[in-house]
C-alpha cells in the first residue's frame, strides 16, 4: 500500500523544494519513503527533484544507518571502528554525567557544540543551539559556508534581498558569477531558459567549464580570485562610457566617488592579465552588462571562498548599483533571499540566552580548537560532518581522535565523524521530525510535520537535547518547546511580508508564500544599511592571495561541490558515487599535465602546505593551466587513500566575515605508481616518483 505526501526538503540548498514523497508500508506495519520527485503544482519546484534527492530513499533506508544509540567499545585508532548498543537512558545519563564533570570543573568553555545545516529546519537546525546557550557553552561562528558572502552584501545592502524567481524571465542578460547553478540551484534553470527564449544571454563567469558554463552561451574563465580586479574592469568602462544611471546613483548610493577611483586605474590590458581573460573579453563583457537592461547578475559563493572573497563579491553585487539594474524588474543581483524572512528570531535557539561577551570559536578552525592546548573536553556534533568538510582533516581527524575528548555525535549515517564518536546517537530525517524551513532562493515558508515512524530508536536532536537539559536540571523553557511552540513564536510579528501567515495556515497548506509587494523592487531607492543608502564605501579592491603560487605549490585547486552530492549527504551511497565517477578525480589542464609528468586515469599525489592525498587524474581543457579542479567532498572512504580533500585545505579566513577559503588551496602534482591493488578494498598502495 502507498500514499503521497507533501514534503519540503531540508537540505542546505538554495532551492528548498517541495518534495513529492512516496511513502510504502513494510511487511512490519512502518511506512517508509521509496520514491521522492517534485511537487508538480509547487511553483518553484515545479514538479522535479534533483538528480541527488531523487535518491533520498536510499539514505533513509541506508543498512547502515544507525537506529539505535551506539556506544565505542574499540579505540577511537582502530581502522574499524567498534560499537556497542545501548539504551537511551543508558548514554544519555553518561554523557550528562560526563558534561556535568567537565562543567563543575573545567567550566562551560570546555564544552563546544559544532553544527552546520544538514538540516535546514528551524527547530532540528537551529533551535537545536538553546541547550548550549542555556549552560554557557562557547558560541559557534557559522563561518564555513556563507559568512564571507554576508559581510560583504551587508556592507553595501544591508539586508539579503533577491529577487522573485519568475522575475528572472525579463532578464535579457544573465550573468552566473562563481555558481554553478545547474548543480547547484537547478530550479533556476527554467527560469532562465524562459528569460533565454525572450531573448537573453546567459553569460558564466569561473575557472573551470563546468555543466553551468556549457549550458550557458560564452563562458569568460577567470582565474580564481580575480574576482574584483574584473568587477573594478567592468567599472572603468561602465564610467568612461557613460553607461551608469546618474539617477539611481544619485538617489540611491553614497560613495561614488571613492568607487570610480578605486576602478581608474583597471584598464581592460590590466584587468586582462590580472584575470587572464582577453581584453576582448573585458571590453565585450562591460559593453553587455553597460549596455543591457535588465540585467541579472547571480553570484554564488564560489568567488568568495578565497582570503579576499569579501571584496570579490562585493565588488561584484556592486555592478548593479552603477547600471542601476535594480530598477528594472528583473535586474539586479542575487546571492541568497534569507533577508526576506522576518520571523521573530528572538528566542530561536536561545538567542535570547547568549552572553554578552561570551567566547566564540569559528568553525573553520576547528583543527585548533582540538589541540589539547585549547582545552576542550567535550565537543557535540549534529548536522555536520567536520571529519570530512572541515580544513585541515589530518589534524581535524587527530583531534576527534583524543582519548581526553568526549566526542557525542547526532547523526543519520555512519559517517567518518561517527566513526570517530565515543557516542553515535541516532537522528531522525525530515519525514520523521516536525521542523519549519525558510529557503535562501526563494520566498516560500515550508512546515513539515512529523510524517513517517522515526525507524529504531532514532530521535530528533531537540529531543536528545532536551533530555540531557533534564538531566543537567535546565529549566528554560525554550529548550522544552516543541516545533509547533517555536512556529506560532517566530509567527508572533507584524511584518507585512508575514501578514496572514498563521501556524494554522502553515500547517494546512505547507508551503506559504511571503506577502510581498507585487512588484518587489528591494533596492530600488536605497538599502537597508546605517545610511538608507546602497553603501560603495569603502571600495572593494582586488588583492593577490598571500598563499601565492610558487615553485613549491604552482597550482590552484578549486575543490566546488559535485553535481550528484549535496556536501557530504549522498557519500554513502554507490550509485550516486559511480555517477560522479567512482572515485574523485583531479581535473588538470593538458599544459599541467605535461609540465608534472601527470597522465589521463594515472594517480597523482596532490601536496599542499597542510597534508597531502592521492587522486586520479583526468586531463581536460574544461579548466586553465595552473588551476586544477576537484568537485565534491566525497567521504575519505570513497577515496583511494580513505582521505578527505580537506586534508588540503587551510583554516585561512576570508578578508571578512571570518569565511572559509576551500578553493585558494595551492598545491604541487606528481605522479603516483600503483605498487599494488587488492581488489574490493578502499586501500590502494602506492609509491611516488
Ligand atoms: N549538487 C550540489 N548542490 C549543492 C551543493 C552540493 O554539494 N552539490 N552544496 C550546497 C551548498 S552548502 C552551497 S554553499 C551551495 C554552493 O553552491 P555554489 O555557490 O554554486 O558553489 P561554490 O563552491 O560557491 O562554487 C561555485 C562555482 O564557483 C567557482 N569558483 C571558484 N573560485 C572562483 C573564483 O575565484 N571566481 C569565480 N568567478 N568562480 C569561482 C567554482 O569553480 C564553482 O563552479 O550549493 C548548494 N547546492
Ligand atoms: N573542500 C571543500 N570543503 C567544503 C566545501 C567545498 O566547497 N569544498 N563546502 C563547504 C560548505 S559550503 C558547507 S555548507 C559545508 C557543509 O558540510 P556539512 O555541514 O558537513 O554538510 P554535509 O556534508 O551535507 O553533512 C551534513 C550532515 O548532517 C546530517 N544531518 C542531516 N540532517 C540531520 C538532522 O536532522 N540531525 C542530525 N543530527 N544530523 C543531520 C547528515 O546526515 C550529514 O551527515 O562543507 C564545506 N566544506
Ligand atoms: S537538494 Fe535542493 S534541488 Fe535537490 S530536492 Fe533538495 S532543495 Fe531541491
Ligand atoms: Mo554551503
Amino acid at each position: 500500500m502507498t500514499r503521497d505526501v507533501l514534503l519540503t526538503c531540508p537540505l542546505d540548498c538554495p532551492d528548498a523544494c517541495r518534495l513529492k514523497i512516496t511513502v510504502e508500508q513494510g511487511a512490519d506495519g512502518l511506512e517508509r519513503m521509496v520514491k521522492v520527485t517534485g511537487d508538480p503544482d509547487h511553483p518553484i519546484t515545479k514538479g522535479f527533484a534533483c538528480a541527488k534527492t531523487v535518491h533520498y530513499p536510499a539514505r533513509a533506508n541506508h543498512p547502515e544507518r544507525p537506529l539505535y544509540p551506539l556506544r565505542r567499545v574499540g579505540k577511537k585508532t582502530d581502522a574499524e571502528p567498534q560499537f556497542e548498543r545501548v539504551t537511551w537512558d543508558e548514554a544519555l545519563d553518561d554523557i550528562a554525567a560526563r558534561l556535568k564533570a567537565l562543567l563543575d570543573t573545567r567550566g562551560p568553555q570546555s564544552i563546544l557544540r559544532y553544527h552546520y545545516a544538514g538540516t535546514m529546519g528551524l527547530m532540528e537546525g537551529h533551535h537545536a543551539h538553546t541547550l548550549w546557550r542555556a549552560l554557557g557553552t562557547p558560541e559557534l561562528e557559522e563561518t564555513i559556508c556563507a559568512s564571507a558572502g554576508t559581510a560583504a552584501w551587508s556592507l553595501g545592502y544591508g539586508t539579503r534581498y533577491g529577487l522573485p524567481l519568475h522575475d528572472v524571465q525579463h532578464a535579457k542578460l544573465i550573468v552566473l558569477w562563481g555558481i554553478n547553478s545547474l548543480s547547484t540551484n537547478s530550479h533556476l534553470t527554467p527560469h532562465m531558459t524562459a528569460a533565454r527564449k525572450n531573448g537573453a544571454r546567459i553569460i558564466c563567469v569561473d575557472p573551470y567549464r563546468n555543466r553551468t558554463a556549457a549550458y550557458a552561451d560564452q563562458h569568460l574563465k577567470i582565474k580564481p580570485g580575480t574576482d574584483a580586479a574584473l568587477a573594478l574592469g567592468i567599472m572603468r568602462e561602465l564610467f568612461l562610457n557613460g553607461w551608469t544611471d546618474s539617477n539611481y546613483i544619485a538617489e540611491a548610493t553614497t560613495g561614488i566617488e571613492e568607487l570610480r577611483e578605486a576602478a581608474q586605474d583597471w584598464t581592460p590590458e590590466r584587468t586582462a592579465d590580472t584575470t587572464g581573460l582577453s581584453v576582448e573579453e573585458v571590453r565585450e563583457f562591460a559593453r553587455a552588462i553597460g549596455t543591457t537592461r535588465p540585467t541579472y547578475i547571480r553570484v554564488g559563493y564560489g568567488m568568495t571562498r578565497h582570503e579576499h572573497g569579501g571584496n570579490n563579491l562585493r565588488a561584484v553585487t556592486l555592478l548593479p548599483a552603477l547600471t542601476g539594474d535594480w530598477r528594472h524588474k528583473g535586474g539586479g543581483c542575487a546571492l541568497s533571499s534569507s533577508g526576506t524572512f522576518k520571523l521573530n528570531r528572538k528566542h530561536l535557539g536561545g538567542a535570547h540566552l547568549v552572553r554578552p561577551g561570551s567566547p566564540s570559536v569559528n568553525m573553520v578552525e576547528l583543527a585548533n580548537a582540538l589541540e589539547p592546548a585549547a582545552g576542550l573536553g567535550a565537543l557535540v556534533v549534529y548536522n555536520t560532518n567536520p571529519a570530512v568538510v572541515a580544513p585541515e582533516s589530518d589534524r581535524v581527524r587527530a583531534g576527534l581522535q583524543r582519548d581526553d575528548l568526549l566526542v557525542v555525535v547526532l547523526e543519520q549515517a555512519m559517517t567518518e565523524t561517527a566513526r570517530l564518536a565515543d557516542y553515535v546517537l541516532p537522528a531522525t530525517t525530515f519525514a520523521e521530525h516536525a521542523d519549519l524551513y525558510t529557503s535562501y532562493g526563494h520566498h516560500y515558508l515550508g512546515y513539515n510535520p512529523a510524517t513517517l515512524p522515526a525507524p529504531g530508536e532514532c530521535r530528533p536532536n531537540t529531543w536528545v537535547f532536551q533530555e540531557l537539559g533534564k538531566r543537567l536540571g535546565m529549566t528554560e523553557p525554550t529548550l522544552y518547546w516543541t516545533a509547533e511552540d517555536l512556529m506560532t513564536d517566530l509567527l508572533d510579528t507584524d511584518h507585512p511580508f508575514l501578514k496572514g501567515i498563521t501556524p494554522e495556515r502553515l500547517k494546512a497548506e505547507g508551503s506559504v508564500p511571503l506577502d510581498l509587494p507585487a512588484d518587489f523592487l528591494p533596492f530600488a531607492n536605497g538599502a537597508e544599511t546605517p545610511s538608507g543608502k546602497v553603501q560603495l564605501s569603502p571600495a572593494p579592491r582586488h588583492r593577490e592571495a598571500q598563499a601565492q603560487l610558487n615553485e613549491a605549490f604552482p597550482v590552484r585547486l578549486v575543490t566546488p561541490p559535485a553535481h550528484h552530492f549535496l556536501n557530504s549527504t549522498y557519500g554513502l551511497l554507490d550509485n550516486l558515487n559511480r555517477a560522479e565517477g567512482n572515485e574523485p578525480q583531479v581535473l588538470v589542464h593538458p599544459h599541467d599535465a605535461q609540465q608534472y609528468h601527470l597522465q589521463d586515469s594515472q594517480y597523482a599525489t596532490l601536496q599542499s602546505e597542510y597534508g597531502s592525498v592521492q587522486r586520479r587524474v583526468k586531463i581536460t581543457d574544461a579548466t586553465h593551466p595552473g588551476t586544477a579542479v576537484l568537485e565534491g567532498t566525497w567521504w575519505g572512504l570513497s577515496a583511494p587513500d580513505g582521505k578527505s580533500i580537506n586534508t588540503l585545505t587551510a583554516q585561512t579566513l576570508t578578508d571578512l566575515g571570518g569565511g572559509s577559503t576551500f578553493h585558494n588551496t595551492r598545491i604541487r602534482m606528481t605522479p603516483v605508481i600503483p605498487l599494488r591493488k587488492i581488489d574490493g578494498a578502499s586501500n590502494l598502495f602506492f609509491r611516488t616518483e
